[in-house]
This record gives C-alpha cells, structure tokens and sequence, in this order.
C-alpha cells in the first residue's frame, strides 16, 4: 500500500514490507442495509482526522473536467453537470457519461490510497473511479443507476465521502413513474470517512440519488470506485485499446502526470 505522509497508519514500516499481509489496523464496525434487491454494507473507514486529511490532499490533485466535458445533454438540452467530476485509473480506461467518453487520468497518489485502503477491507480490486465534487448543498446528482456494461456485475462499488455530510437515497425501479409499486425508498446519510459497498445485485433494482439540500454550506467529495472489464472480458490492467475515432480523441488529450 503507497504511503501517505501525515497518515498516522501509513508510516509502519514493519507492515509496509508485506503490503499484501498489512491489515487495516483497526476492525471495520459494518453495518449491513438490505431490502427487497438491495443489499449495501456502511462503515466508517477513516477517522474524522484521516478524512479531512484525505479531503485537503484531492482538493490540491484532483482535476476536474471543464468545458464540454463538464456539460451533459438531457431531453436534447445541454446542461452544465451540478458538481464538478472526474475521472481516474488505470491507462486506457474510460467512462462514458451522457453519451461522451471520457479518460481516466492516472491514479494520484491520494487516489491511490483510499483505492487500496478498500482493498483492504473488502478484498476487491479496483481499476477505476469516478470523482464528484459537490461544492455545497445546492450541487448535487440526479437517480440513476451504476448499471453500465463495462461494469463488472460481480463487483461492488464502493462509494468513499470525504467532507460534508449528505443524504442519500434508494429508490426501487418498480417504485418510479406510473403504475408504481409502493415502495418505500432507503434513505443514508453518508458521512465523512464514510465507505459505502453497493453490492450486486442493487444496482439492478434500485436507483440512488444524492438530492439537493439548501441546508448544507460545505463542500463534499465522493469517489465511486469501480471494476471495468476488458474488451475481452477480463478484469484488471487494460491495454491501450486501439486508435479512438476522431471525435472521442479530442477529449482524451489532457496530459498524464508524467508529460
Ligand atoms: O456523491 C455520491 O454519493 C453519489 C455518487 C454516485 O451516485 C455515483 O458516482 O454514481
């Protein structure tokens, strides 16, 4: 596990010479949520020192998309995205949102650290996550679900929040538009330190939002680690896929952290 300096648990050099026999170094108290289809499990993972920690280091590496790439279309309309976003993980990687395909950036050191600390804790590897700032309780993510086919369906993801504290909610696919089922939907609140797995199979059934509340002034981070399959189908380190066609290479033409 890549050390971070400052980190209280990151500094023990007796666990860092066998980074695949280091434990956590404290129990993870889980706490299991389950309903009709959804099972998710919630713990705090960082200390409240940790995550702000954590929270003061991306907010000096993350990127964040802007221009086009910050802008989504709905209804044939285009909006600016309500947060700020981005994404990060292993070359050749990329995630495609609102019909545009973006590129993950190699993974930053901070990044790379709360990666591996889930690792840790739930024994699941991840190649990719997408980050979102909220910079107050007016920016916020519409119901959707994280049901993308390069996701692999055996995987959870693991959601971290770093920062505010804020609501979020699940509501069942049979529980939306008309004819609906009453349902009731699952509401958390994600706190900082927080790590959140939605396991398969919830996001087959269930949507989740994190709603707009005028009450919350501080900003928040959210990172949403995933596991993409290969074209071929398998999982991990991705070879640079071929030559993309024109219109998807203009977006991927930021530079990485070595250029
Ligand atoms: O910020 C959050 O907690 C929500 C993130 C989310 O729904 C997603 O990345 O799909």
């Amino acid at each position: 596990m890549k050390k971070l300096e400052g980190l209280e648990w990151s500094g023990d050099e007796e666990k860092s010479k066998d980074d695949d026999l280091a434990e956590w170094p404290r129990p993870v108290p889980w706490r299991n949520i389950d309903a009709e289809g959804l099972d998710c499990d919630y713990a705090l993972l960082f200390t409240q020192e940790e995550a702000d920690s954590l929270f003061g280091r991306l907010e000096t590496e993350v990127v964040y998309l802007t221009g086009h790439e910050a802008r989504v279309q709905v209804f044939g309309k285009v909006h600016d995205i309500p947060r700020k976003q981005a994404v990060y993980g292993e070359p050749g990687l990329n995630y495609t949102y609102s019909g545009v395909t973006h590129c993950a950036r190699q993974w930053t050191p901070t990044l790379e650290y709360i990666r591996d600390a889930v690792t840790k804790v739930t024994g699941q590897v991840f190649n990719f996550v997408l980050v979102n700032r909220y910079k107050d309780g007016q920016d916020h993510m519409g119901e959707h679900r994280d049901d993308e086919r390069e996701l692999d369906p055996l995987c959870p993801i693991a959601s971290v929040s770093l920062g505010a504290s804020r609501d979020f909610v699940f509501r069942h696919r049979d529980a939306r538009g008309r004819g609906a089922r009453r349902m009731e939907p699952v509401k958390l609140q994600l706190v900082s330190g927080s790590l959140l797995l939605m396991n398969p199979p919830t996001n087959t059934y269930w949507y989740h939002s994190l709603p707009r509340r005028r009450a919350v002034l501080q900003p928040r981070i959210n990172l949403t680690l995933r596991r993409i399959l290969s074209s071929e189908g398998k999982v991990g380190l991705m070879t640079r896929p071929p030559a993309p066609p024109p219109a998807k290479q203009a977006l991927c033409s930021f530079e990485t952290e070595d250029e």
